[in-house]
This record gives structure tokens, C-alpha cells and sequence, in this order.
């Protein structure tokens, strides 16, 4: 099938490599011109595990194109996906649509035949109603059937997620969409993987409520972690005990410094407004957001807390910036209020990640920045491990603590056992866990 994907950022990109992979012919849009000059010679914008390789490979085959030439690409194309950014909208937190109305004017220009036009982007109901509407006004003779897409990749795990999804959900309006998508996905519906096909705006709907219901997950165990630790019981066991029920499921059950992300903050967010604009208040997602917001900052304190209630003068090594691991994306990172807490009350920060460093240079001023883990712990009066990436995972703790002016280990995504730090001679705290 001929396929063109408008937006070639972190969602465009890895549906247009794994679409080619599986054999379709792609190209990939972006007003970017240095951006697509960089694609063409095979350099990836992001990081992302494998996408880089991926889109070498169809490149070469000749599957996968790059091109800033939106009308060009969609006149030849039988599916059009839209896969442009979604931001909050500055003060009031709704999505902005701009980019996506501005894609459906453009492509409504430029398509000959029936083409179904597929919104990828997480947008909110009734989205897919105005791009259709947009669309039918700017060229009443365009034969096109617009079509709600959304996408569940997880940063980190994108290409697998594509490959191996749980669901694949669509929602049309137009029983001839139907046909296309399943051609789409063929590949991965001889995998098995269950094609869900819904109304359009239960399509938009779903994509909303599965993110909120894994933010309000994760914080639920937060605040059962906190519960824990006041009560002296352990919250990776209630995890795994609760868990085990499947109607629960153990996943998104990790307690931690709280979610981050350029998804779920964003997207909880918009589900408030959109429950406001139909009044239908969403409470429980309401609250979520709150209690997350509040969390990221109580990190700080539980730091300080560690020093002995006082970091002013004292150096603060952070081990891990990004919002989650194997991504370099900084947005809404839980280490943005935790570094700047510990700013704010005197102490020197120094931290290392294998990938943000760039990004949190832009945005924390005043963080120091060090070249590897024993790199940041010279001189520590405490580390703080606040992403889990897999070089944390086995540290040589006596290293550290030789290289430390303190042995102080604040371990926020619980991937140390107790007594195993103890042993090293290290003052340790970690979420929901009894010393
Ligand atoms: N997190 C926890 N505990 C857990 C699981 C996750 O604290 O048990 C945190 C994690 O550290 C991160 C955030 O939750 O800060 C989000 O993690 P994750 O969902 O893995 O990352 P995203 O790449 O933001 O993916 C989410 C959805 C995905 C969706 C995407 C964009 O999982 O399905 O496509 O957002 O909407």
C-alpha cells in the first residue's frame, strides 16, 4: 500500500519505519527542512532502541522516503496518517489542535481518490468529527474517510510496541475505512493482535482513558508506597500480591517518584478539560494529577530528609535525569522539581544520564553535570538514583562509597535491596520498603 505519515517526530517516525517494514511503501512528511535532510542520510532526530536501524534498512530497500512535500506525497497516497504534535495549550491545558487542522486543510488540497486520512496524534473527542469537517470545506470533491487511530508506543519500547501490541484500535465512520486499515495492519493481525474497530469518537475516547488509567495506577501505588512505609508493611510485595489478580494486573504497579513523561501529564490534563467541557467532571483523574505534582516535590524533601534535614553546602549526586530509561526525553521529568528542589535549599547538584544530559542542561540552571555514576559520586554527600537505567542497576557499591564524602544512597526507583546496601555500610532509603 502507498502510505504517507504527516509529522515525521517521534510518533511519525516509528509508524513510517514499521510500516515500510512490514512491506508498505512509506513516505514520511515534515516542514522540517534540515530535519528531513538529516532522515535522508539515515540520522535519527531521537533516541529511540533499534528505530535507527530500522530506518536504515527500509531506507535502502527503498520502502521508506523523506520529503517536505505534503501534497506531493498525498496525491500518490491511499492512507494519509496525521502525526503531528498535540502540545498543552499555554494556560488552560488543552490539547492544541493547530498543527492537526492545519495538516487536514493541506492534505484536503492534495489528495486524488478515496484516501482514508488516520489521526495518529492523541486528540480530543470529537477531533475526527472537525477533520472531517475541515476537510469536506476546503475541497467538497475530496473522497476521503477520516479515521481515529491512536497510537499506545511507549518511549523506550516503541518498535516493539508496534510490532507487538496489545490492540490495535480504530475508530471510522466510513465502512470502506475499514477494508484499508486491515489492510494496514495485516501483518500484525496474522500475529494475532486483536483489530478493534469502534465508532470515531470511542476510538479518541479510548486512547485518553487508557493513559489516565495507568497514571491513576502508578500514583495509586505511590500513595499506597507512602502508606507502607508509615505503617511498616512493603510495597513491591502489596504490588505483586495484588498484582496477581488478573483483573488488577502486576503491570504499572512500580512505585516511584512519580510519573512523568510527554503523555501522561499532558494527557491527564486534557481529559479534566474535556470531562469540563461536557460536564462531566473526571475526579479520580482530577486528584491524580495533584497528588503527582505534589510527589515530584516531596522527592526534594525526602532527600534532605536523608542528609539530616540540611543540604545547604552539601553536594547532591543524582544518578538518572530522563523521565524513564532508554529515552532521552527530559519533559515533565520527575528530576526537574527534585534537582531544582535541592537547588533551592543550598546544595550542589551533580548528575549523570546516559542520554539527557543535553536536555536537562537547557532546562535546569545550575546543575553540574559529571561523566559517569562514580563520576557524580566523588565528594557526595548522598546519591540519589532517580531513573532506572539498567547501568544502575549494579553499581559497585563499595566503589561508591569509597569515592563518597557520605554514604547516604536515596533510592527512588527501589532497585537496591535493603540489606545488601546496609552491608556496604550505606545509609538507605528507598519508596515503601521497612529498613
Ligand atoms: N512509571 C512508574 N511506575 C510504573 C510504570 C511507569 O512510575 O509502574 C512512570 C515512568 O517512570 C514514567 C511514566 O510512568 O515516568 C510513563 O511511563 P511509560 O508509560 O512507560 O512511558 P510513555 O512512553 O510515556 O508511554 C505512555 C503509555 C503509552 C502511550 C504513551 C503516549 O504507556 O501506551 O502511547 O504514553 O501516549
Amino acid at each position: 500500500m502507498k502510505i504517507a505519515i504527516a509529522g515525521a517526530g517521534y510518533v511519525g517516525l516509528v509508524t513510517g519505519a514499521c510500516l515500510a517494514d512490514f512491506g508498505h511503501d512509506v513516505v514520511c512528511i515534515d516542514k522540517d527542512e534540515g530535519r528531513i535532510a538529516a532522515l535522508r542520510r539515515g540520522e535519527i532526530p531521537i533516541f529511540e532502541p533499534d528505530l535507527a536501524g530500522l530506518v536504515a534498512t527500509n531506507l535502502g530497500a527503498g520502502r521508506l522516503s523523506f520529503t517536505t512535500d505534503l501534497a506531493g506525497a498525498v496525491a500518490g497516497a491511499e492512507v494519509v496518517f496525521i502525526a503531528v504534535g498535540t502540545p498543552s495549550r499555554r494556560g488552560d491545558g488543552h490539547a492544541d489542535l493547530s498543527y492537526v487542522y492545519a495538516v487536514a486543510r493541506e492534505v484536503a488540497l492534495s489528495v486524488s481518490g478515496f484516501t482514508v486520512v488516520a489521526t495518529k496524534s492523541t486528540v480530543p473527542v470529537g477531533t475526527g468529527d472537525e477533520v472531517a469537517r475541515i476537510i469536506a470545506a476546503a475541497n467538497p470533491e475530496a473522497d476521503v474517510a477520516v479515521v481515529s487511530n491512536p497510537e499506545f508506543l511507549r518511549e523506550g519500547a516503541a518498535i516493539e510496541d508496534f510490532k507487538r501490541p496489545d490492540r490495535i484500535v480504530v475508530g471510522i465512520e466510513d465502512e470502506r475505512a475499514r477494508v484499508v486499515m486491515t489492510e494496514v495492519y495485516r501483518p500484525l493481525y496474522l500475529n494475532q493482535a486483536p483489530l478493534v474497530f469502534t465508532g470515531r469518537r470511542t476510538a479518541e475516547m479510548i486512547k485518553y482513558a487508557a493513559n489516565a488509567f495507568l497514571a491513576m495506577k502508578i500514583t495509586f501505588i505511590n500513595e499506597m508506597a507512602d502508606l507502607c512505609e508509615a505503617a511498616g508493611a512493603d510495597v513491591q510485595q502489596v504490588a505483586r500480591g495484588m498484582g496477581l489478580d488478573n483483573r488488577i494486573g502486576s503491570k504499572f504497579l512500580h512505585a516511584g517518584p512519580g510519573f512523568g513523561g510527554s503523555c501522561f501529564p499532558k494527557d491527564t490534563q486534557a481529559l479534566v478539560r474535556i470531562g469540563e467541557d461536557f460536564g462531566s467532571p473526571m475526579r479520580l483523574v482530577e486528584t491524580t494529577i495533584a497528588i503527582n505534582e505534589q510527589r515530584k516535590r516531596a522527592m526534594a524533601r525526602r532527600v534532605i530528609a536523608a542528609c539530616g534535614g540540611e543540604v545547604r553546602g552539601k553536594v547532591i549526586g543524582v544518578l538518572g535525569l530522563t523521565f524513564k530509561p532508554n529515552t532521552d526525553d527530559m519533559r515533565e521529568a520527575p528530576s526537574i522539581d527534585i534537582v531544582r528542589g535541592l537547588l533551592d535549599k543550598g546544595a550542589r547538584v551533580v548528575a549523570y544520564d546516559p542520554q539527557g544530559m543535553v536536555a536537562a542542561r537547557e532546562l535546569i540552571e545550575g546543575l553540574e553535570f559529571g561523566e559517569s555514576a562514580y563520576d557524580v559520586a566523588e565528594g557526595a554527600d548522598a546519591l540519589v538514583l532517580v531513573t532506572e537505567w539498567n547501568e544502575f542497576r549494579s553499581l559497585d557499591l563499595a566503589r561508591l562509597k569509597d569515592a563518597m564524602a557520605a554514604p547516604v544512597l536515596v533510592d527512588l526507583r527501589n532497585v537496591y535491596r535493603h540489606d545488601e546496601v546496609a552491608r556496604h555500610g550505606f545509609a538507605y532509603t528507598s519508596i515503601g520498603r521497612p529498613a
